[in-house]
């Protein structure tokens, strides 16, 4: 039996199907993955939920300009979400979409709870809507905007309905309290802070359907207020409830609640605070953690439709055709906006990264050390203890393997814990560069030539070897494939998950006289190249 505390579930945003998934999209979902991956290898019972958001109006629109049904849009789009994360290697347990009855079931029930305990209750509502993002943007937030959307920048639209609303304004005390009382509750600190702002300045309540109008079907669309036909449940509700209804059912329940809900800066508000006092008036408990990374933007500018600069599928993929899947990967996962500022797709960086953590980093380290092994031991992993110089096992010239690799081991545990994902990978490579750095300070080439220095030219190598096995590991949750081919590549069994970690990245795991391959060169040097072709794009509908 696993215990509690080693459960591990992490979500992503729910994602609008009334357009194709894009870099944002994959980001989050990338984010997850990596991090459900490690957890898993730590381990750990992991559950990595994605999915999709389809009751928006906006939906609805799309469909018609095509001449389809809401849902067979949805169908085609949410198809589209599954087909890119399959491409990108994602690992999730489960894909909810809110058009499912598992969910819609699930909703109903909970605003009945809601409504039985008065935190749900009938009332009226003017506001600033804005369209696009299908939300009320507050009155001060309107005014100081001039009246247009301060994320699209599109005019709002003066809105008066009736409502039912959620009493969020009673939660208040108790989140300040909590967020107070939790400093990793919101992260990272500056969008904490953030919050934290404005929650001071008041909550109000918020509302949770829109009325039904007869002669405009997107109004209909969504799952209708129970016991109120006229009014149906307001997007975002629907789709935050998606956390908690995919695992509510006997065998999942043991999840909740999340460790961790990886989201986008634009949607923190509704996550850092409407979902969790909706929680609070649930009596469920609260996430662990909403972490709201940046935004990604393209050679220096903002990406967007109208400047035709968006990195999509298509984008996406001939890159991946390109340099390969792993180390698109490892692009996203390390040089991604996890912090407060935006970070740059810029394909100057991604072939500087690429050369400088993987076709040089572990890559050519592992040909190194592969190749002299083939070289002056056959390909047989050597025995490092046939060495006698070295004052204990695994140190040698200023470097003590075991010391150095336990160190890599915890920090990349104690950062991807933290969701530290780029300072994590850090520690990995930085690993693996020592291996250079040692290989350099040794000389084993040189040695070789004296065939009684063949025992210290060994346990070089075995303390190569193994440093970038442990490396290696610690980089796996990013570069899967390629971990585990070079895993094959050492003569080692890899089993993601059969040991803890520290076990499986203990020194010493490499077994003297395994076969070690040489193969080709993990990640080929890749030198001023041009970025891949825009590809042609497929009509949307
Ligand atoms: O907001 N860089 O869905 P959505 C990085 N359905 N990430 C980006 C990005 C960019 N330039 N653009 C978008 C919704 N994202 C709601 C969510 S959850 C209960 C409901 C990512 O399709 C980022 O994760 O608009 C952002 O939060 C998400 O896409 C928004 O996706």
């Amino acid at each position: 039996m696993t215990e509690p505390q080693q459960r591990y579930y992490i979500t992503t945003p729910i994602y609008y199907v009334n357009d194709r998934p894009h870099i944002g999209h994959c980001y989050t979902t990338l984010v997850a993955d990596v991090a459900a991956r490690f957890m898993r290898l730590s381990g750990r019972d992991v559950f990595l939920l994605t999915g999709t958001d389809e009751h928006a109006e906006r939906v609805v629109e799309a469909a018609a300009e095509r001449g389809l049904t809401p849902i067979q849009w949805a169908d085609r789009n949410a198809g589209a979400f599954e087909d890119a994360f399959r491409l990108l290697g994602f690992s999730n347990d489960d894909f909810i979409r809110t058009t499912q009855k598992r969910h819609t079931e699930k909703v109903e029930s909970y605003i009945r709870r809601l409504n039985d305990s008065g935190d749900v209750y009938l009332g009226d509502y003017q506001g600033w809507w804005d369209h696009t993002q299908e939300e009320y943007v507050p009155e001060n937030t309107a005014r100081e905007h001039d009246f247009k959307s301060p994320i699209t920048g599109k005019p709002l639209e003066r809105r008066q309905e009736k409502n039912y609303f959620f009493r969020l304004s009673a939660y208040q005390d108790r989140l300040l309290k909590h967020i107070e009382s939790n400093p990793g509750f919101i992260r990272p600190e500056s969008r904490r802070n953030e919050v934290l702002g404005r929650i001071r300045t008041g909550l109000q309540d918020v509302p949770v359907s829109r009325a039904v109008d007869p002669d405009d079907p997107k109004s209909g669309w969504g799952i209708l207020m129970p016991g109120d036909e006229s009014h149906r449940i307001y997007v975002w509700i629907d789709a935050l409830f998606n956390y908690l209804s995919a695992v509510d059912t006997d065998d999942r329940r043991k999840y909740w609640p999340a460790q961790a809900h990886v989201i986008g800066k634009d949607i923190l508000w509704f996550h850092a605070v409407i979902w969790p006092c909706m929680l609070m008036a649930l009596g469920e408990k609260l996430p662990g953690c909403i972490y709201a990374h940046s935004f990604w933007i393209r050679e220096g500018r903002k990406m967007s439709k109208s400047l035709g600069n968006f990195i999509d599928m298509p984008t996406l993929t001939a890159y991946i055709d390109r340099y390969g899947l792993d180390a698109t990967r490892w692009f996203l996962a390390t040089q991604g906006p996890m912090g407060a500022t935006d970070a740059d797709f810029a394909h100057a960086k991604f072939i500087e990264v690429y050369n400088a953590d993987l076709a040089n980093g572990l890559g050519n380290a592992a040909s190194r050390v592969s190749n002299m092994i083939a070289k002056y031991f056959d390909g047989a992993c050597p025995d490092p203890t046939r060495w006698h110089g070295s004052p204990s096992r695994g140190e040698h010239a200023g470097h003590d393997w075991p010391a150095i690799a336990t160190s890599a081991v915890e920090n990349a545990m104690t950062r991807f814990e933290a969701l530290d994902i780029p300072g994590a990978l850090e520690a990995a490579v930085a690993l693996a560069r020592r291996v250079d750095g040692y290989i350099h300070a040794t000389e084993p080439f040189k040695l070789a030539k004296d065939p009684e220095k063949l025992p210290e030219v060994g346990a070089i190598l075995y303390h190569a070897a193994e440093a970038l096995r442990i490396a290696s590991l610690l980089m796996w949750a990013a570069i899967p494939a390629k971990v585990e081919d070079l895993q094959r590549r050492f003569g080692c069994e890899f089993n993601p998950g059969a040991a803890p970690l520290r076990d499986l990245a203990a020194w010493g795991g490499l077994t003297p006289g395994a076969h070690i391959e040489k193969g080709d060169a993990l990640f080929p040097r890749a030198d001023g190249e041009e970025a891949p072709p825009e590809p042609a794009r497929a009509e949307t509908s």
